[in-house]
């Protein structure tokens, strides 16, 4: 008789991800050496003696604290401004702070970061400045992009980072290829991509990493399992048990870890790179959730319920890093005003700035595609000059 297959019918596991029954009724991380997911603070920002603590100096601790903050005031300005019309779009990124934020300290200047789309944080810790930003989000004519894609799709040739192709996790397996070639040419150049638990589904995911354990190219693939692909809950998203436990699958070295406690995140990440040259690849999945819409076009209403985000809302990675700086007597609650003071009125300036920039030229948006413009292209863009002209 053939052996039953544990993942049919009635007998399917119930995946311990970030949803409900797992933990807390909604949010593990309460749970979460019981669940493989590693720690270096609690919800008070204690330390839980998981993890080791990692070796950040107070400047290095306020630093990336500061950057947290900036990056969570950067979300409430955006959204204000799509809704009240001077942004196209937003794409939310609060709660998601110490994800991309850490792990972008882990890594040196030098290495290559393929982006995801709610990390404005990467771009700021290497060196861009904040008016860059939101002549981004307004689609502005001088920004790296020439105001044409989509606000917060950003990236930097200047600064190693790659913007992401729109097609969920498309660009993993681009990502894996330069991290070969970097391998292939000695450069001791690495690698690190972000993207989310929906890309997991994607082929080229799969490709990526069974790439990446084969030729072992010197890359940290970070999943940001934030909850929630638009609609689909982690737990429709995939019947595995964890996220981290697919690079099994591909001899890809793999962790889970507190997505919302941002000295797990780099003591993961900073690992994960120290081992590239020798080791190659870590998947690392870091469990956390999006507090606010997927985009501004989306209403979570109607899909999630309010206790969810209530219940994750308690391990907010902001107050956590703030009471663990409180501990360690680095930080107080004036220090704590006079940042949000100095972090909205930057992004005041910044907004001035960006919305005083030029507009791109409409025309422009047909330029490089090809290096020799096509007769299609040249037609298309001469209709829309002449309807600009027509009608002003
Ligand atoms: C190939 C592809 N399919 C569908 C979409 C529409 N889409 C945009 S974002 C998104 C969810 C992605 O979820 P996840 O990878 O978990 O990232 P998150 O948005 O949660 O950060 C989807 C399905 C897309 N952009 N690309």
């Amino acid at each position: 008789m053939a052996e039953e297959n544990p993942l049919a019918g009635k007998s399917r596991a119930k995946p311990k991800t970030a949803g409900k029954g797992a933990g807390g009724k909604h949010c593990p991380l309460g749970n979460a050496r019981a669940l493989g997911i590693r720690q270096v603070i609690d919800a008070e920002g204690r330390l839980t003696g998981d993890l080791a603590e990692p070796d950040l100096d107070r400047d290095a601790l306020t630093r990336l604290y500061e950057m947290m903050v900036l990056v969570r005031a950067i979300d409430d300005r955006g959204w204000i401004l799509q809704r009240s019309g001077r942004v196209e779009f937003w794409i939310p990124h609060k709660g998601l702070e110490a994800v991309h934020t850490a792990a972008t300290v882990a890594f040196e200047q030098k290495d290559w970061i393929f982006l995801g789309y709610r990390h404005p944080g990467t771009l700021l810790l290497r060196g861009a400045p904040l008016v860059q930003l939101f002549a981004q989000f307004f689609g502005r004519r001088d920004e790296p992009f020439k105001g044409r894609r989509l606000p917060t799709l950003m990236g930097d040739r200047r600064l190693n980072i790659v913007p992401m192709t729109t097609q969920v996790g498309s660009y993993i397996p681009h990502a894996c290829g330069a991290a070969w070639a970097a391998k292939i040419k000695g450069d001791d150049t690495r690698f690190l991509t972000f993207f989310g638990d929906g890309s997991t589904s994607r082929g080229e995911f799969h490709s990526a990493m069974n790439f990446a354990g084969v030729y072992k190219p010197p890359i940290v693939f970070i999943c940001e399992n934030n909850g929630w692909a638009v609609t689909t809950p982690t737990s429709v998203q995939t019947a595995s048990a964890t996220f981290s436990q697919k690079g099994d699958a591909y001899a890809v070295r793999n962790m889970r870890v507190d997505g919302n406690d941002p000295l797990a995140v780099y003591a993961a990440t900073k690992e994960a790179r120290d081992l590239a040259p020798k080791e190659g690849p870590t998947l690392i999945e870091a469990v956390t959730y999006r507090l606010g819409f997927h985009t501004s076009s989306d209403n979570p209403d109607l899909y999630r319920e309010p206790e969810e985000v209530e219940e994750w809302a308690q391990w907010d990675p902001l107050d956590r890093m703030r009471k663990h700086l409180e501990l360690k007597g680095h930080w107080d609650d004036k220090l704590e005003e006079g940042l949000w003071a100095r972090c909205k009125s930057d992004i005041d300036d910044a907004v001035k700035q960006a919305e005083a920039m030029p507009l791109p030229d409409p025309a422009s948006m047909f330029d490089d595609t090809f290096e020799e413009m096509t007769w299609m292209i040249e037609e298309q863009k001469a209709h829309l000059l002449d309807d600009l002209e027509s009608q002003p």
